[in-house]
C-alpha cells in the first residue's frame, strides 16, 4: 500500500487533495498537520474525508523535518485530540510515544527520523522502539551510502512488528520502491513530485505509473540502473513498462551508486534481489572489477553497460555496441549481413569518449574507414591507435568526404538544443547521419540532416535498441520494442522552443 503525504496550509486544499487521491485509488493518506496555517480543525478534516482511504495524523516538529510552529504542549494536545476523534493512525515520535497512551481504535505509528545518517545501531534502535507499544514502527533515515538501503530493508524484513523503513535522499530511493518486497505494510509517497515532504520521496503517480508499486511483493525480481547521478536516466520508464506489458513480476530501480561505493554495492546486489543491471556513467569501466565473466566484445571495448547475475557468475555485456551497429546496418542495408554494409564506408566519428569507444570498435570490426575528431586531439589519437583509425583535429572535421557521420559528443543535448557539432552546409544528401544524443530526439544535427535530405538515425533509436537487447539478457524474452519507444518518447516529452 502507498501512503500519500499531504502537506497543505489550508483545510480546503487538504480535503481536496485527499478526495482527489482517493479517486486515483489511494488507500491511505498522511495528513501533515504541521503544514496547516492557523488553528487546526481535525474534526473538519475527518468529516470531509472520502470513504475507504485510511488516515494517518502526523504533526512533525522542525527538528524532525516538519514545520510545526507552536509549542510542544500544543502539538501533543493535537495528537491526543486526533486519537479522541478516532483517526486510523497517529504518528508518535519515539521520544514522545511513551507520553501518549493507546486509546480506542487508533493505531500507533512510533517513528524515528534522522536527517544526517542511517545509524549503525539500527537494530538496537528498532528494538527500543518495539518497547513503545507500536502497531507500526517507522524509521526514516538519511542514506549516505547505498549499503544503508540494504541494512534498512533487511531489518524491515526480519521485524515481527510491521515496520516501514525508508532511507532518505536520492541514494535512498530504492528503499522506498523495494519496501513492499521486504515486507513493509506501506510506504510513503508525495502528492506531486515537485512537492516532496522528505528528501528522495517519489510521487504517488511515479510510484504507481512507473514502478507499479502495488504489484511488488516478496518474489518480485529486481533490476536496475547504476549511475551517479541517476535521476536523468530514462531506463526505469522503459524497462518497467516492458515488464508490466509482458506480465513479468519484476521491478527496475534507479540506484545512485557513487564511484567509491560500487564494489560493495555489487557484493550486496543479490541480497537486494537483483538479477540484472544497466550500467552507465561513471561505472562502465570500473565495473569490470566486480565481474566474473565478460562477453568477448567487452574485452576490446573495455566498457560494460549490462551486468547479469547468473548463479555465482556476474557477466558483463555491452548492448550499446550491438545497438549502434544494428541501427547503422539497418539504415545501410541489412543487420548482420556479411560483408557488412559498413564495409569500406568512410565514417566520421565525432567524440572520443565512452560513447564513441564501442561504436569505433564495431565500425572497425565491420571494415569501415574511420576518422575520429575530438575536441581533445590526444583522446582522438588514443582511440584511433586502439582501432586502426585516423585521428584529426576538431577544426578539421569539415574537411574530407564521408558517407556516414556519427555524433558521440553531448553537443546538442538538452538544454543546449540550439547547438550542433557539424555545420549544416557540410551535410550532403547521400550521407547517413547518426546522432547518439536522445534528449531531444530531434537534435539540431538531426533537423539539419533531414533538411539536407540525409538519412538519419536518432539517439532514441539507439537507446531503445540497447534497452531491448538488455531486456532480452535480463529476461530471455523478446522486448516489446514499439512500447519501449513510445514510453521513451513520452518520457522525453516535447521540446519547447522559445522565439529568440
Ligand atoms: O548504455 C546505456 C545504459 O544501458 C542505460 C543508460 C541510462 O539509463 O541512462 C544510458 C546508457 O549508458
Amino acid at each position: 500500500m502507498i501512503c500519500v503525504a499531504i502537506g497543505r496550509s489550508r483545510h480546503k486544499h487538504i480535503m481536496a487533495e485527499h478526495q482527489h487521491l482517493a479517486e486515483q485509488g489511494a488507500k491511505m493518506v498522511e495528513l501533515r498537520l504541521d503544514y496547516v496555517a492557523g488553528k487546526v480543525n481535525i474534526r473538519r478534516l475527518m468529516a470531509g474525508r472520502p470513504e475507504g482511504c485510511q488516515v494517518i495524523i502526523t504533526c512533525r516538529r522542525k527538528e524532525d523535518g516538519g514545520k510545526w510552529p507552536g509549542s510542544e504542549e500544543a502539538r501533543l494536545l493535537l495528537l491526543r485530540e486526533a486519537i479522541a476523534e478516532g483517526v486510523d493512525y497517529v504518528d508518535l515520535e519515539e521520544d514522545v510515544a511513551g507520553q501518549i497512551p493507546r486509546f480506542g481504535r487508533t493505531k500507533r505509528i512510533v517513528s524515528y527520523h534522522n536527517f544526517r545518517k542511517t545509524p549503525d545501531d539500527l537494530r538496537e534502535l528498532h528494538a527500543r522502539m518495539s518497547e513503545l507499544n507500536p502497531d507500526v514502527i517507522k524509521l526514516a533515515t538519511m542514506a549516505n551510502d547505498p549499503h544503508d538501503n540494504l541494512r534498512m530493508l533487511e531489518m524491515m524484513q526480519e521485524s515481527e512488528i510491521p515496520t516501514v523503513g525508508m532511507c532518505m535522499g536520492d541514494i535512498g530511493t530504492p528503499s522506498r520502491i523495494l519496501a513492499g518486497k521486504f515486507g513493509a505494510p506501506f510506504t510513503y509517497a508525495t502528492f506531486h513530485h515537485e512537492r516532496t515532504l522528505a528528501p528522495g520521496q517519489l510521487s504517488f503517480k511515479q510510484m504507481t505509473e512507473i514502478y507499479n508499486y502495488e504489484r511488488i511483493g516478496p518474489n518480485t525480481t529486481v533490476y536496475g540502473v547504476i549511475a551517479d547521478p541517476v535521476g536523468h536516466s530514462l531506463s526505469p520508464h522503459v524497462h518497467n513498462a516492458a515488464f508490466q506489458a509482458l506480465g513479468i513480476d519484476a521491478v527496475y530501480v534507479p540506484f545512485r551508486v557513487p564511484a567509491d561505493a560500487l564494489s560493495r554495492f555489487m557484493e550486496d546486489a543479490t541480497r537486494l534481489g537483483i538479477r540484472g543491471l544497466s550500467v552507465t556513467i561513471p561505472h562502465k569501466e570500473q565495473i569490470a572489477r566486480s565481474l566474473t565473466k565478460v562477453d568477448p566484445a567487452v574485452k576490446s571495448i573495455a566498457a560494460v553497460n549490462t551486468a547479469i547475475f547468473d548463479g555465482p557468475e556476474i557477466v558483463g555485456y555491452n548492448t550499446d555496441y550491438n545497438a549502434a551497429m544494428d541501427c547503422l546496418e539497418m539504415a545501410l542495408g541489412e543487420i548482420g549481413a556479411d560483408p557488412s554494409p559498413l564495409k569500406g564506408k568512410r565514417v566520421l566519428v565525432l567524440g572520443a569518449g565512452g560513447v564513441a569507444r564501442p561504436i569505433v570498435f564495431g565500425l572497425r570490426k565491420r571494415g569501415a574507414a574511420i576518422t575520429i575528431a575530438s575536441r581533445t586531439l590526444p583522446r582522438a589519437e588514443r582511440l584511433a591507435n586502439a582501432f586502426e583509425a585516423k585521428a584529426i583535429d576538431w577544426e578539421a572535421r569539415h574537411r574530407g568526404t564521408y558517407e556516414v557521420i556519427v555524433n558521440c559528443t553531448p553537443i546538442g543535448m538538452h538544454p543546449n538544443v540550439d547547438e550542433s557539432p557539424i555545420q549544416k552546409t557540410f551535410l550532403k544528401p547521400a550521407m547517413l547521419v547518426f546522432d547518439t544524443v536522445y534528449n531531444p530526439e530531434s537534435t539540431l544535427l538531426i533537423k539539419d540532416a533531414r533538411s539536407r535530405n540525409c538519412a538519419t538515425i536518432t539517439g532514441v533509436e539507439m537507446f531503445v535498441r540497447q534497452a531491448q537487447l538488455q531486456f532480452f539478457l535480463f529476461t530471455r524474452q523478446e522486448a516489446p520494442a514499439e512500447l519501449m519507444r513510445d514510453v521513451l518518447k513520452r518520457a522525453i516529452g516535447p521540446v519547447k522552443f522559445f522565439p529568440p
